[in-house]
């Protein structure tokens, strides 16, 4: 079976366990079960991953875009956190991996801090999905779907 990958950055593990009046009461382990049954739905098995390090999302992104040169990965939903506003190496990683990437962010980031406002990865992302709450990582796997599945 195809498999699609669910990348988040840093801080995303802390997800429902504080600031839920940004980033509402789900943990991120519920967002993973959410991604299960979304991707299920769409005949997709699921890789959900989450790290604090951007070399180790980095290797994740180049994991991800040898699994689609192989036709074993349609792509990946990707929550880069704070890395978003900061990671030229990151907007690099996706571009040279060729990786179809769906930018997803709970948060609606452009009704927040200015340094929010700029996006490294959306240049390099096939879709963005911002605001949604959680529900936007559902959205993110079925634009992904619309767009290559
Ligand atoms: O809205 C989003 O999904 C973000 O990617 C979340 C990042 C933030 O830096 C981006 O600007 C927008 C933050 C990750 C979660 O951080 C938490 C911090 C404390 C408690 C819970 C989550």
């Amino acid at each position: 079976m195809t498999t699609v990958y669910v990348l988040n950055g840093p801080n995303l593990n802390l997800l429902g366990t504080r600031r839920p009046e940004v980033y509402g009461a789900t943990t991120l382990a519920d967002v993973e079960e959410l991604c299960r049954e979304e991707a299920g739905k769409l005949g997709w098995d699921l890789e959900f991953r989450q790290s604090n390090h951007e070399g180790q999302l980095i290797d994740w992104v180049h994991e991800a875009g040898a699994q689609v040169a192989a036709g074993r990965c349609v792509g990946a939903v990707f929550n880069p956190g704070a890395y978003t506003h900061t990671s030229i190496a990151l907007h690099d990683a996706i571009e040279g991996a060729s990786l179809p990437v769906v930018e997803v962010h709970i948060s609606n980031v452009h009704a927040r801090e200015e340094f929010r406002h700029r996006s490294y990865v959306s240049p390099v992302a096939r879709g963005v999905v911002v605001g949604f709450g959680v529900h936007g990582y559902a959205l993110a796997l079925q634009g992904l779907h619309r767009l290559v599945g």
